[in-house]
Order: C-alpha cells, then sequence, then structure tokens
C-alpha cells in the first residue's frame, strides 16, 4: 500500500469521483474511456475526494482533472510533472495523480520525466498516447510513426518515434504498465496498481484520437492487436526482459505491467521525512546551511 494513505479506506463509487463538467471532448474519443478507468480505479483505492489532487498540462487528455471531483489544477503544457511534485512534498497526505499527452510528457516536458523518476516522488503518472497533437489539430508528436502525413508533416514525418516504455524504463521507473480503453478492465487495474504503488508510477495509455489519429489506432483496432503480458507469461519483476518487449512499442500492443520492481526504492518524501528526523536535536546542520545561503 502506498505511503500516501492517510485515512481508513472507505466505501466509494466510480460516480463519486466525477464532476459536474460534461466532457468536450470529440464523440468517441479515447480520453471518454481513460477517464472512467480513472474514476473505477479511485473507486477501489477508497481515498475521498478531497484526498486527491490531479494535476495535468495542456491537451484535450490534460482536461482530465476537471472532469474529476477531486482537485484539479490545469496547469502550463509540459509542466504538470514539477507542480504535480511540489504538490506531493508540500502534503505528503495528499494522493496526487497527474495526466496529459505524449506531447505534453515527452515533448515540452520530457525533461521532466526523467528527474520525477529519479526523485522518485510518489506520483501516479498517466500519460494519454494518441501518437498525435490532438488539441492544436493534428500535428506530429514525439511518438507518432516514422512517415506520418500530418497538419506539420504533409509529405510524411522524417523523424523517428520516441519509445514512451523504453524512456521511463531506462531511466529506472519502478513501476510502468500500459492500457487501453479497449479493455476497460484491464485499464482500470493497472491505473489502480499504479496510484497503490509507493513511488513513481508510469502508465502509457493507447487513447486513440478519432479526428487527427489514424484507423489503425481505432479502439477496434485495438481489440483485434493488444495482446495482454500476463497471456504471455511474462515475469514483470524482470527489467531486462520488460525493456525486451517494451522495445515492440509501434508494432506490438501489449496491454498489462512490464515492470514492477520488486524492491521498490525509498521515496523521496520517506527520504526527506528520514533527513529531518537526522537534523532532529542537532543544530549543526541548519546552521551551515543557513551559513551557505548567507555567503552568496
Ligand atoms: C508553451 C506552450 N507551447 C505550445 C502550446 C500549444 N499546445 C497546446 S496543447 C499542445 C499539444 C497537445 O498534444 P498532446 O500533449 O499530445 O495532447 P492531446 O491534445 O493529444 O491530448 C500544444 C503544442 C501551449 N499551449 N503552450
Ligand atoms: S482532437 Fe482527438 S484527442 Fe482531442 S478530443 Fe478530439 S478525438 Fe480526442
Amino acid at each position: 500500500m502506498s505511503s500516501t494513505t492517510a485515512t481508513p479506506v472507505e466505501e466509494h463509487q466510480a460516480g463519486d469521483y466525477k464532476s459536474e463538467l460534461k466532457p468536450i471532448w470529440c464523440p468517441a474519443c479515447g480520453d471518454y474511456g481513460v477517464v472512467q478507468a480513472i474514476y473505477r480505479a479511485l473507486a477501489k483505492v477508497g481515498r475521498p475526494p478531497h484526498e486527491i489532487a490531479f494535476v495535468s498540462g495542456i491537451g484535450c487528455s490534460s482536461r482530465i482533472p476537471g472532469y474529476t471531483s477531486a482537485y484539479g489544477f490545469n496547469s502550463v503544457h509540459g509542466r504538470a510533472l514539477p507542480i504535480a511534485q511540489g504538490i506531493k512534498l508540500a502534503n505528503q497526505h495528499l494522493l496526487v495523480l497527474v495526466a496529459g499527452g505524449d506531447g505534453d510528457a515527452f515533448a515540452i516536458g520530457g525533461g521532466h520525466v526523467a528527474h520525477a523518476i529519479r526523485r522518485n516522488v510518489d506520483l501516479t503518472y498517466i500519460v494519454m498516447d494518441n501518437q498525435i497533437y490532438g488539441l492544436t489539430k493534428g500535428q506530429v508528436s514525439p511518438t507518432s510513426p516514422r512517415g506520418l502525413k500530418s497538419a506539420s508533416s504533409p509529405l510524411g514525418s522524417l523523424e523517428e518515434p520516441l519509445n514512451p516504455l523504453l524512456y521511463v524504463l531506462g531511466y529506472g521507473c519502478s513501476y510502468v504498465a500500459q492500457g487501453t480503453p479497449a479493455n476497460m478492465p484491464g485499464l482500470a487495474a493497472v491505473i489502480e496498481e499504479g496510484i497503490r504503488f509507493p513511488g513513481f508510477a508510469f502508465i502509457n495509455v493507447r487513447s486513440p484520437c478519432v479526428t487527427y489519429g489514424r484507423p489503425e489506432q481505432s479502439l477496434k483496432a485495438h481489440k483485434a492487436t493488444m495482446e495482454a503480458l500476463t497471456d504471455l507469461k511474462h515475469d514483470a519483476s524482470d527489467r531486462m526482459k520488460a525493456m525486451a518487449l517494451a522495445s515492440e512499442y509501434g508494432t506490438k500492443l501489449y496491454t498489462g505491467v512490464f515492470y514492477r520492481n520488486p524492491e521498490p526504492p525509498p521515496t523521496y518524501g520517506a527520504a526527506t521525512h528520514e533527513r529531518q528526523e537526522q537534523m532532529k536535536g542537532s543544530a549543526l546542520p541548519r546552521k551551515r546551511i543557513l551559513e551557505t545561503f548567507r555567503s552568496r
């Protein structure tokens, strides 16, 4: 169970996490399914909405916090993670979720992902990877396939796509999963597990953009091609095997947990708490810190 659990778990229904705002996504956008899966996962975890903070950047997918009854911050494009880390460190008892698109996460916000992972702040990061910029009307994103014809690449993209799964595994993320709204129970389950995981958890959600995306990224296509990692008997405690499977991003649609660190490292919150305990009763380190600041 995550260190974020502050109060006894209560009985909650998925509907308790729904806000009064009506989503304005295009009809049949994959993000409708993602927000439903998030409601289900939150109900299972059972924390009341006022103990949850939901942070996003800017994009279609980044509207998600507004559709939940948790505290929400639809912030700045690419900056959801620094804001979420600040919130979590200021109030360790809050359950902090972060959401955004593949552009928000891996283009403008790409640098923040590595640092959030190495700090290991206890956050759940849900990326709606539709392999396109949706909100700004269909430009290539970091995960768009090479050759994609789009608003910004009319003759076809010349760039290799980034692999979000390998990216986070490479930086040492301790919980890495993938889901699709084509399999709602599976998606809700990996989100729930990510929330409960003690540390930074990353969930790549292949959420189709029905307006600017490709037909092979539709829910129908996902249903026909997705393969559960449990059916492959994948051992999710094996990081190297996880990386081998993750390297098939773009050709295979695996769902489930790629990697779950069997010995999760201490979270940043736990490490700062320990440091504070060490400093208790000792004026020296505090004095040294103050002297360092004054000498600047
Ligand atoms: C600093 C800044 N740069 C660019 C933009 C324009 N912008 C808004 S959303 C977005 C990309 C949206 O794509 P993605 O993050 O993948 O989310 P999606 O809309 O597909 O869910 C861009 C480039 C902005 N709002 N702020
Ligand atoms: S543009 Fe694409 S991602 Fe945005 S709401 Fe429409 S279908 Fe969804």
